[in-house]
C-alpha cells in the first residue's frame, strides 16, 4: 500500500512538473505581423481620376475638374465589404498620376479643387470606422504630376503627404508602398521623361521609420516588406510551397525576384509573409468595358484557396465605378463569395472528432493531440520532426477540406506533409505538399472517412500545430 502510494505520488509530481514550450524555430512573427495574419482577407479600393480618363496609368496632366463621381457614397463600400466578410479596405490615395484624394496642404492636384470637393479619405476612413473595417493607404511613390519628382525635394513632399495620412485619419492598419515606382525606365513627371535609380532615391528606411513613429501597429506592404511581401504576381496565387521567411536584404521596392516572392525562401533570415494582390476585374480601375468581365464566384474561390488557402493574405481589389459606387455585378460576386466562404466551412467536423498522435511533448497534457481542436497548440518532443495525427469520427462522415495551421507565434517549421482518409478499413491518400505556415487548405473530392490522419513527413524543428479543422 506504501508502495502504491509512493507510485501515485511521483506520477502527480511528473504530471504537475511543467513541459516547456518549443524553442523558437528561425525567424517569428512580430506582434503587429501576428495580429495582421488574422485578418486573412480585405479590399483594395483603387479610383482616381483613372475611372474618369479610362487609363490604368494616369499621366499626370489630368485635369481636376474630371474627377466628378455623381452618386459617391463610401458607405455603400463598406457595407458591402463586411457584409462580404472581408475585414478592412486599402485606398489608393494618391496613384501614379499624383491626384490627391484628401485634403493635403502640399499640392493643388487634389480632391478639393474637383468638382467633388471633400476629403474622401476621411470619408471613407469614416465609412470603415462605421463597419468595424480597418483602413489602410496606398500611396503612390512614382508621381507623374508633381513637378519635383525625381529630385530630393519631391522625396520631403512624398514624406509629408505620408506623415498627414498618417496622422489626420485615425489608425492605419496597413500602409502599401509599390514596386512599380518611376524606376527601370519608366516615365515620370510632368510631360517628360524623368529617370530615377528607385534603390537608392527613395531612401525608404527613413520613411518607413515616419510609419513605425506615427502609426506603430501598422503592416508596410512592399517587394520587400519591412513587414509583408508581394508575392510576385497579380493573378491571386500563392505558392504551393510558400515560406513566410525571406532574406530580407536582398529585396527593395521595385526589385522583385517573382520566384522568390511567390515562395518565400526556406531559411530567410526574416518574417515577411505574403500579401496576395489581384482584381475582382482585368484592370486595377474601373472601366465600363469590362462590365462583363467581372470574376465570378467559383473564380474568386479559387482564388482563395490558392491565397487564404496557401499561407497569404488576399487583398481583393474591387474598383469604384464613375458614380464613386460599387457596381451591382462587383457587389453580388462579392457578397456571394463571402457567403460561399462561410457555408464551406460552416461546421468544423474536427469538433466530434478524437484525437491522438504518435507524440505528445513530454506526454503533457497542456501540448496533447486534442488540442488542435481548440484551445492551444500540440506539440512533440524536440527532437521529433515527424509525426502523425489522427482524428477519428463516431461515424463515418463526408469531408472534402482540412485546414491546417502552424504555431506561427514560434516560426514555421513543416517542410513536407500528407493527409489521408481512413475509407472502408483503408487508408488512402489525399494529398502530399510541403509548407503550412498560417493557414494552409487542402481540397480534394468528397470522401466517405471513418478517420483522417495528418502526416508531418518533414520538419525543421519539432512540430507545433495550432489548428486542423475539417470540413
Ligand atoms: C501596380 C500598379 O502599377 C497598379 O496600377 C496597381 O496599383 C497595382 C496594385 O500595383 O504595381
Amino acid at each position: 500500500m506504501k508502495k502504491l502510494l509512493f507510485i501515485i505520488a511521483l506520477l502527480a509530481a511528473a504530471a504537475c512538473t511543467k513541459v516547456s514550450e518549443p524553442a523558437p524555430c528561425g525567424p517569428v512573427p512580430s506582434e503587429r505581423q501576428l495580429q495582421w495574419h488574422q485578418l486573412e482577407r480585405y479590399v483594395f479600393i483603387h479610383f482616381t481620376t483613372n475611372t474618369f480618363t479610362d487609363l490604368e496609368w494616369g499621366y499626370g496632366n489630368e485635369s481636376e475638374e474630371i474627377f466628378n463621381p455623381t452618386a459617391c457614397n463610401p458607405r455603400q463600400w463598406a457595407d458591402i465589404i463586411s457584409r462580404a466578410g472581408f475585414k478592412g479596405i486599402v485606398l489608393t490615395a494618391k496613384h501614379h498620376d499624383g491626384f490627391c484624394l484628401w485634403d493635403t496642404k502640399y499640392t493643388g492636384h487634389n480632391i478639393m479643387n474637383s468638382p467633388y470637393g471633400r476629403d474622401l479619405v476621411k470619408e471613407v476612413s469614416d465609412a470603415c470606422r462605421e463597419y468595424g473595417l480597418k483602413f489602410g493607404v496606398y500611396l503612390s511613390p512614382w508621381d507623374r504630376n508633381h513637378p519635383d519628382y525625381g529630385t530630393p525635394a519631391y522625396i520631403d513632399y512624398y514624406r509629408n503627404q505620408l506623415t498627414e495620412l498618417l496622422t489626420n485619419y485615425g489608425d492605419i492598419f496597413e500602409v502599401w508602398f509599390d514596386g512599380a515606382n518611376g524606376g527601370d525606365g519608366w516615365y515620370g513627371g510632368a510631360d517628360e521623361r524623368r529617370n530615377i535609380d528607385n534603390l537608392t532615391y527613395y531612401d525608404w528606411p527613413t520613411t518607413w521609420e515616419i510609419v513605425r513613429q506615427k502609426q506603430p501597429n501598422a503592416i508596410m506592404f512592399s517587394d520587400g516588406g519591412p513587414d509583408c511581401r508581394w508575392v510576385g504576381n497579380e493573378a491571386g496565387f500563392a505558392g504551393e510551397t510558400n515560406w513566410s521567411t525571406l532574406n530580407k536584404a536582398e529585396f527593395a521596392p521595385g526589385h522583385a525576384d517573382t520566384f522568390a516572392l511567390n515562395h518565400g525562401q526556406e531559411d530567410g533570415t526574416d518574417w515577411l509573409p505574403a500579401e496576395v494582390d489581384v482584381s475582382i476585374r482585368p484592370g486595377w480601375f474601373y472601366h465600363q468595358r469590362e462590365d462583363d468581365r467581372v470574376k465570378s464566384v467559383d473564380q474568386l474561390m479559387d482564388i482563395y484557396y490558392k491565397s487564404v488557402g496557401r499561407n497569404g493574405n488576399l487583398i481583393l481589389n474591387v474598383p469604384p465605378d464613375r458614380r464613386g459606387l460599387i457596381h451591382p455585378t462587383d457587389s453580388a460576386n462579392l457578397i456571394e463569395f463571402g457567403r460561399a466562404i462561410k457555408a464551406e466551412f460552416a461546421e468544423n467536423l474536427a469538433q466530434a472528432a478524437d484525437f491522438k498522435a504518435t507524440d505528445v511533448r513530454g506526454n503533457s497534457r497542456r501540448f496533447a493531440a486534442s488540442k488542435v481542436a481548440g484551445e492551444g497548440y500540440w506539440a512533440t518532443d524536440d527532437d521529433v520532426t515527424t509525426a502523425s495525427l489522427t482524428a477519428t469520427f463516431r461515424k463515418p462522415t463526408t469531408v472534402s477540406k482540412i485546414v491546417l495551421q502552424e504555431h506561427i507565434a514560434l516560426g514555421q517549421r513543416v517542410q513536407r506533409f500528407s493527409v489521408e482518409a481512413m475509407v472502408d478499413g483503408r487508408w488512402q491518400t489525399l494529398d502530399e505538399q510541403t509548407t503550412i505556415g498560417y493557414k494552409r487548405i487542402i481540397r480534394f473530392d468528397p470522401v466517405m472517412a471513418d478517420a483522417i490522419r495528418v502526416n508531418i513527413l518533414a520538419s525543421k524543428a519539432c512540430i507545433a500545430l495550432d489548428n486542423v479543422g475539417i470540413y
